[in-house]
């Protein structure tokens, strides 16, 4: 029935509690289907978010909310938690999607701080089934627990990562696991998925009126009066018996060798198949993984064949805030745009040349290069892991490839870093795009740790670019190491071409001073050095001051000598970066003061990010969460410098 404050969603507006879906029969819900499909599409191109992944699973959200207890008896996890909007629709949060991945409003990953449906705040990839698996394992073997199911919904591409591959071989080793994994598999990561596991997966599609037909036999035994619980051997012994008959991969034989009872394929659209996927396996006290085929983008431009722009959308009505510069200058190319230019020409010019994605060649800019030279760009799937291995490998085999993976998701690679690249002193070179605070995915896609996690790794060589020109230069210098290097860079535009700095010759451990002052010292690492030129000239403006500031290039190697001078010489020394401060460029410039007997590490005001987690928003409101946007700067910086000359001794001026 049409309601008058909501007609565009009539279902969803007389929908109390995510429970009610329970009630509702297969038209119902196809129809509910329809409003939240239509309600997303509005809203994500008003906001921007994620679409394609919500889309493809607004029939599987239904129906998993039909059969299973959330929030009472039953767990859902999301893997990646992109997909979570129509779950965030489903429990309560339709009215606040105006909001959606802006500063305050709603996340655009689960986060139970939301809702207690949301069972963990997420954002990175193949983590669901671990999670899960704890759940069912804390509740096993106990009697008031028993029935309870712990779901992981993973995607195909998350499904690459090798957490996930962990996960179920470990899940599947329990008898009596109470676990169900639902595989998402729409073929698709951000762009295609790749690999053997998707061929795999596509042959196991290809043979879905097989087991239609299986699963018709199937539920045709289940329904005979009197066999109940104890027919699932007879079925599993039946099911095992057709192996000779049938294509192996029919039977989803992987994830039965794991020890994972197999449901599916089923069209993951098809409601009824669903709840009855979920009916069907509700009584077992087992492990489960029911394999559900989907469309991802489905509904949005149906005709278009998989396309990948469907992963994400750009609102239309961001507010004002959406479009400031975070810092001066901005406005140039994207450092993402900078990067893929740069990798490409390098791969033109140096046949050793190899560059290596983790499913993020939109993300990083790589598409075009894969596309011209898939032998020289290598997408490896979701599998940070293997992709810093494989580099290792390469690079030991004499190629330098080029490892491009943000800052957040490489510490999915933490020990790879550590073993096969740092301790062999093997010669990848890592470019960490989004590093430093990510806007509107917020805390789980901040790329804020890197300098702090790398820093510590003998062997590595640690910089970042005051902008795109240099940014270049950096990628060839760390070609011409004989180790590891890392370069970070942030999301968004660097300085404007014209208003950059002219380049100047890059020496490894060697800083760059740009401005001199002797009333104390701005050391800024990466694009954070137009912000204190521009402080700079504030504080000289307000307070006739002259700082001198430095563009330290390296936080590793450190440019001991000019900073060792900085911090002999100046009443005060500022750091800034767009990181955490433990273990970040700051503390390397504290451990140099603290190291030698003639310098003052109380000299040294380091500005950095604090130590907890920044919500998503805008880059901009982001920095002023952690008060350094460029007022903020200016006033941290005037307000120490003020302090300084309080406490500087009175000098007596005698007369003659
Ligand atoms: C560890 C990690 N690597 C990369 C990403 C970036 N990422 C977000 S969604 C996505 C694709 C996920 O594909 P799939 O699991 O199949 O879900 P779909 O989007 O197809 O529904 C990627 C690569 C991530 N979130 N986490």
């Amino acid at each position: 029935m049409p309601n008058a404050l909501d007609p565009d969603y009539p279902l969803l507006a007389a929908l109390a509690a995510p429970a009610d879906v329970k009630d509702m029969d297969s038209d119902g819900l196809r129809a509910l289907a329809g409003e939240i499909r239509a309600f997303i599409i509005d809203s994500v191109m008003k906001t921007g978010g994620h679409l394609g992944a919500g889309l493809g699973v607004v029939e599987l959200t239904l129906a998993l909310f039909a059969e299973y207890q959330f929030n009472q008896r039953d767990k859902l996890v999301w893997d990646v938690g992109h997909q979570c909007y129509p779950h965030k629709i489903l429990t309560g949060r339709r009215g606040e999607f105006a909001g959606l991945r802006q500063w305050q409003g709603l996340s655009g990953f689960p986060d139970p701080k939301e809702s207690p449906y949301d069972t963990v705040k997420t954002g990175h990839g193949g983590t669901s089934i671990s999670t899960a698996m704890g759940f069912a394992l804390a509740w096993r073997g106990r009697s008031e627990d028993a029935g309870r199911k712990a779901v992981a919904v993973i995607g195909d591409g998350s499904l690459q990562e090798g957490n996930a591959f962990e996960a179920l071989n470990h899940g599947g080793s329990y008898k009596d696991l109470e676990l169900v994994v639902v595989l998402n598999d729409n073929n698709m990561s951000i762009s295609p998925s790749v690999g053997a596991l998707s061929a795999y997966l596509s042959r196991v599609r290809s043979s879905t009126w097989l087991n239609a037909r299986l699963r018709t036999i199937q539920s045709a035994i289940r329904r005979i009066p009197g066999i109940g619980d104890g027919v699932e051997d007879v079925l599993h012994r039946w099911y095992h018996s057709l192996q000779g008959i049938i294509p192996q991969h029919a039977l989803g034989i992987i994830f039965e060798e794991l020890g994972f009872f197999y449901y599916g394929p089923i069209d993951g659209h098809d409601i009824d198949a669903l709840r009855h996927a979920f009916r069907a396996t509700h009584w077992m006290r087992r492990p489960v993984l029911i394999h559900v085929v989907t469309r991802k983008g489905r509904g949005y431009k149906d005709d278009v064949p998989e396309a990948t722009c469907y992963h994400a959308a750009s609102g239309s009505k961001l507010p004002a805030s959406a479009s400031l510069a975070e810092y001066p200058e901005q406005g140039g190319p994207s450092f993402t745009a900078a990067f893929a230019e740069q990798a490409a020409a390098l791969v033109e010019r140096d046949p050793r040349v190899i560059v290596i994605t983790a499913a993020m060649l939109e993300g990083t800019g790589l598409t075009k290069l894969q596309q011209q030279r898939p032998e020289r760009c290598l997408d490896v799937g979701m599998a940070e892991q293997h992709a810093v291995g494989l580099a290792a490998g390469l690079a030991l085999a004499g190629h330098r490839p080029i490892c491009a993976i943000y800052s957040t998701f490489l510490q999915r690679a933490y020990d790879q870093l550590f073993q096969e690249v740092a301790l062999q002193r093997a010669p990848v070179v890592f470019c960490l795009d989004r590093g430093g605070l990510v806007g509107a995915d917020g805390a789980t896609h901040n790329g804020v740790f890197d300098i702090a996690y790398l820093r510590c790794l003998p062997n590595f060589v640690l910089m970042s670019p005051r902008d795109t020109g240099e940014l270049a230069q950096m990628m060839e210098v760390a070609l011409a190491c004989d180790g590891p290097t890392a370069i970070r860079f942030p999301r968004g535009s660097g300085a404007r071409p014209e208003a950059q700095l002219a380049r100047t010759p890059i020496v490894i451990g060697e800083a760059e001073r740009l401005a001199d002052g002797a009333d104390g010292s701005l050391l800024a690492y990466g694009p954070l050095v137009y912000a204190a030129l521009e402080v700079r000239r504030r504080i000289h403006e307000a307070m006739g001051l002259t700082l001198a500031v430095v563009n330290a290039r390296f936080a590793k190697p450190l440019d001991t000598r000019l900073i060792g001078a900085e911090l002999a010489r100046q009443p005060v020394v500022f750091t800034l970066e767009d990181h955490v401060e433990a273990g970040g460029f700051g503390s390397a410039v504290l451990e140099l003061a603290r190291s030698r007997a003639e310098l003052n590490a109380n000299r040294v005001e380091v500005i950095a990010l604090p130590d907890r987690f920044i919500d998503h928003g805008q880059r901009c409101e982001q920095l002023a969460d952690a008060h350094m946007d460029i007022d903020q700067l200016t006033a941290r910086v005037s307000e120490r410098l003020s302090a300084v000359r309080r406490s500087a001794p009175v000098r007596l001026v005698t007369r003659p």
